[in-house]
């Protein structure tokens, strides 16, 4: 079996292409960061970790490491305990500060006692292997500590989506929309938000039932995964309204989008069963503007801009003005 094959155990599967990840399927090895200051060790276990089926890079020091860890982002790191400069337990805190979702460490330890373990483990390691070691256990303590960390991540995933649809949730929209509004805000980038509301929703559930109104909203969520960028970000907002964050992009160009959107949402019916229900969707869009200060102001103008579409008659898009907006004050 070759080490990249879809169920080899040491590489990280993502299929994909669906809702939930939005992502073409790879398979590609693990990445593991092994770094130690003895050269002989640093080569023993990048070829044992090679041999395995693992992509591996090395650091001599601790400084090395955590250059190589932010700019590669391995999935485990192998570190020495005792190295120049920075040692393993600085490297260690070092990463679980710099993510909230820090890949594992395991270190390497000549010390046998039990408090340098201790230390080790309370620095946030999951796990330690003494000096010396064998092929096989240093492989296989590796694989555990991937596995795990694959049962998190995944964890972390269902926890950011939406049940239903598989789009981001409401909070993992919030957390991303700060995170896109201070890099525009740094850059001086454009930014702008799409607020989407299905027209006459209620009537789908009414005339349908509600697993028929189900069947629409997971099929316009797709159509509208569809229909926008991979650097979009695509969530549920509640109910049958959904949001798009998009980056690098003005209030007239993300109108076009908003347009082809709801092209792409009403250009044919959703079948649910033998039935056929036709949608048609209002859009809010606004764009990131200087006299705003939070994700909350963005959504809201958005959500001002949604009521005009709907005040004005549905299935139609409608843009923030700011001006209007600051005149009515
Ligand atoms: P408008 O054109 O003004 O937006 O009218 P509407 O009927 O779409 O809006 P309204 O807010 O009155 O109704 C939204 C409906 O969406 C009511 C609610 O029962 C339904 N809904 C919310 N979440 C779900 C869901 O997860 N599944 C189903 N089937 N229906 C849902
Ligand atoms: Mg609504
Ligand atoms: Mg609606």
């Amino acid at each position: 079996m070759s080490a990249t094959s879809r169920d080899n155990p040491r590489s990280r599967v993502r299929l994909g292409v669906s809702i939930a990840t939005r992502m073409i399927a790879y398979d590609k090895p693990y990445l593991v960061l092994v770094a130690d200051d003895d050269g002989v060790t640093r080569a023993i276990v990048s070829s044992w970790l090679k041999g395995a089926g693992y992509a591996v890079i090395a650091a001599a020091d601790g400084d090395e490491a955590l250059k190589l860890a932010r700019e590669q982002h391995p999935d485990l790191l192998l570190v020495d305990v005792t190295m120049p400069g920075r040692d393993g337990y600085e490297v260690c805190r070092a990463i679980q500060a710099g993510s909230a979702t820090p890949p594992p460490v395991i270190f390497l330890t000549a010390h046998t006692q039990t408090d340098a373990r201790v230390a080790g483990l309370d620095a946030g390691a999951v796990d330690y292997i003494v000096k010396p070691f064998a092929n096989e256990e240093l492989v296989a303590r590796v694989r555990a500590a991937l596995r795990t960390k694959a049962v998190h991540d995944g964890l972390a995933d269902r926890a950011a989506r939406d049940g239903l649809t598989g789009l981001f949730n409401r909070r993992e929209l919030d957390t991303r929309a700060g995170q896109a509004v201070a890099l525009a805000e740094r850059h001086e980038r454009p930014f702008s938000c799409l607020l989407l509301d299905i027209d006459h929703f209620k009537q789908v559930n009414d005339t349908h039932g509600h697993a028929a109104g189900d069947a629409v909203l997971r099929e316009a969520a797709q159509r509208i995964l569809d229909s926008s960028r991979i650097s979009d970000i695509v969530g549920r907002y509640g109910g049958e309204e959904f949001v798009v964050l998009l980056p690098e992009t003005s209030g007239e160009d993300a109108v076009l989008a908003a347009n082809k959107l709801r092209g792409t949402l009403s250009a044919t019916p959703v079948t649910a069963g033998a039935i056929s229900i036709p949608i048609r969707a209002s859009i809010g869009v606004a764009a990131w503007s200087d006299a705003m200060r939070t994700a909350a102001d963005l959504y809201a103008a958005a959500d001002e801009a949604l009521y005009r579409a709907k005040e004005l008659g549905r299935d139609r898009t409608e843009l923030h003005d700011p001006l209007a907006a600051r005149s009515q004050l």
